[in-house]
């Protein structure tokens, strides 16, 4: 195997003995083998998109795909084996839709590719009588690095851009221009000849499907639920039992509360389902208790102190130790897979049954409290537009000297106490303003507030970036600024997973400028890509808080 799509990759170059998140070699390949046969799926409906025929059931398939191989997001081969499976069976009907309407096809190995069951997650297979390069959906498949990194950045932008096309879709929101978008870059990276510089323009194409993404999935959102509005969270914990809800889909969590109303059991939001405890719509089930235990990294000893039950509609769900005691209670959804746990499937009138959970919940214990207090959430664009005037009174005035994007994501690394350190050593007069689960490293500090307004805005979701963006627009035309780049804001985003890599190439594609990420940087940007990189942008890592401090806040 070979797997290099997270931050904290072996050694920070490559997983490939076994996944430093726990996926198995077997299991990585079948997730490459799966995202050939989806570029194939691309390329042959890129180009019925281009007769007016494309097949929208492929590409809702093709943001299955790539979401279910995003980091921490599947483990369960059987699983990945029905994707694999339907997989070939939508890329033949693709290919027969292209034949009876006369269409040629390019002859691509992307294309032709097909896989025999026993040969699933098998890397040595040649298949095809011999025809195929036996790494051909390998990563390291391309032997330039230059160009594999870039390939790789463009697909993992796209995984992030799918996980939110998806969301968006289970509310009944969707563009055909995100799919397209997507699949133009999976047929794209599939030609031999994609130059550097060729690569470097996709990757920002990239970045602009995913701000479309992300304003697709806030529409949904906040369409459906109301726009976030500032809410004290509770961090402690009621007498009944209770199911314990992660990941990012609102809708899992709107059926979850309806079927579960008058139950006996509370439902306890986690890591990045926090930003729901905002939404209108949510705050008036009475049975919706608050947020239970931090980012993603800690669930492995915070689930054994919930005591009920758990319920997976995202990443990041992590391969429990082999004698934790709650792994039978933890059910996934969506694309989620975890082997020993249970699976809750759609049903064919589009719903799921989330009954057995909840009957399970009611025999259960109360959550063992381990924190008591309250945060504040809820700053999305609306909440934090409607303070607007103050805001910019507040900047114009010198008490708010600078905004600092903390955005992103959480992780495991100890160096990411830089994180906290950082939030708590920044000047009084600048305000955090986040989004994503990275929020875990500072949201419960006592950082105050600047005459009324919260020294942490948290807008929410990593998607939720979105809002960043809006409240930036908005800042700069109140300002009578030229550029987005010329507000007093600064970005320093931690970056974990995909959703990450697709709120960075987002913000590059809008242009903004100047962007630290770290905790590392990704294995994929060689030194040419960082070179260009820099150029194009002058992005950059972290060093010490001290150090950057000095260089955020009172350089730029
Ligand atoms: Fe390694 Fe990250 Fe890939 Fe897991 S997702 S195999 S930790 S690079
Ligand atoms: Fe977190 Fe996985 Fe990235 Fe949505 S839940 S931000 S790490």
């Amino acid at each position: 195997m070979f797997c290099y799509q997270c931050q904290e990759t072996a050694k920070g170059k490559g997983c490939e003995i076994q996944g430093v998140c726990g996926k198995k070699p077997e299991t990585s390949t079948r997730m490459d083998q799966l995202l050939y046969i989806i570029r194939g799926m691309a390329i042959v409906n890129r180009i019925l998109r281009e007769k007016g025929v494309a097949d929208c059931n492929a590409s809702h398939f093709i943001i299955d795909a790539l979401f279910t191989t995003i980091t921490n997001a599947n483990f369960d081969n059987a699983m990945l084996d029905g994707f694999i499976d339907k997989g070939l069976e939508m890329k033949n009907e693709l290919i027969g839709t292209a034949k009876k309407r006369g269409i040629t096809l390019p002859y691509m190995p992307e294309v032709s590719y097909h896989i025999t069951k026993e040969n699933y997650g098998r890397l040595e297979v040649v298949e095809a009588g011999g025809a195929l390069d036996e790494e051909i959906f390998s990563v390291l498949h391309d032997k330039k690095e230059d160009i594999r990194g870039l390939k790789q950045l463009a697909i993992y932008g796209c995984k992030g851009m799918a996980a939110y096309a998806r969301h968006a879709l289970n509310l009944g929101y969707e563009q055909e221009d995100i799919y397209a978008v997507i699949e133009n870059a999976l047929a794209e990276i599939s030609r031999p000849d994609m130059s550097v510089d060729e690569l470097f323009s996709l990757v920002l194409a990239v970045g602009d499907g995913g701000v479309k993404a992300m304003a697709l999935l806030d529409k949904a959102n906040t369409s459906t639920y109301g726009n976030p509005e500032i809410t004290k969270v509770n961090i402690g914990v009621g007498k009944r039992p209770g199911i314990l809800i992660s990941g990012h889909d609102l809708k899992d969590l709107e059926e979850l509360l309806i079927q579960s109303d008058g139950k006996g059991v509370d439902i306890y939001t986690h890591s990045e389902m926090l930003p729901a405890q905002s939404y209108p719509f949510f705050k008036k089930f009475p049975h919706f208790a608050g947020n239970y235990g931090n980012a993603w990294w800690k669930q492995i000893d915070e689930f054994e102190t919930f005591n009920g039950m758990f319920l997976f509609t995202s990443n990041c769900i992590v391969p429990p130790r082999p004698k934790t005691t709650y792994t039978d209670r933890v059910y996934t959804t969506g694309v989620v897979g975890m082997p020993g746990t249970h699976h809750i499937p759609e049903g064919s009138d589009g719903r799921k049954d989330f009954s057995e959970i909840i009957e399970r919940a009611q025999k259960c214990q109360p959550p063992t409290e381990i924190e008591h207090g309250e945060i504040v959430a809820g700053f999305a664009h609306n909440q934090v537009l409607a303070l607007a005037p103050r805001v910019i009174e507040l900047v114009k005035s010198g008490k708010i000297r600078k905004f600092v994007v903390m955005a992103g994501c959480d992780g495991r690394f100890p160096s990411r106490s830089y994180y906290t350190e950082f939030a708590e050593k920044l000047p009084k007069d600048c305000v955090i303003l986040t989004a994503g689960c990275a929020k875990y490293r500072y949201n419960k500090l006592p950082l105050g507030e600047i005459e009324g307004v919260p020294r942490v805005l948290d807008a929410g979701q990593c998607n939720d970036s979105y809002s960043l963006v809006v409240i930036a627009m908005a800042l700069k035309d109140a300002l009578g600024l030229k550029s987005v780049n010329d507000l007093p804001i600064v970005y320093n985003i931690a970056w974990y997973e995909q959703k990450a890599v697709i709120v960075l190439l987002a913000l590059l594609s809008l242009g903004v400028r100047n962007i630290h990420t770290g905790p590392t940087l990704p294995a994929y940007f060689t030194p040419d890509i960082l070179k260009v990189l820099r150029e194009k942008f002058n992005i950059g890592t972290i060093s010490t808080v001290d150090d950057d401090i000095a260089n955020l806040i009172d350089t730029w």
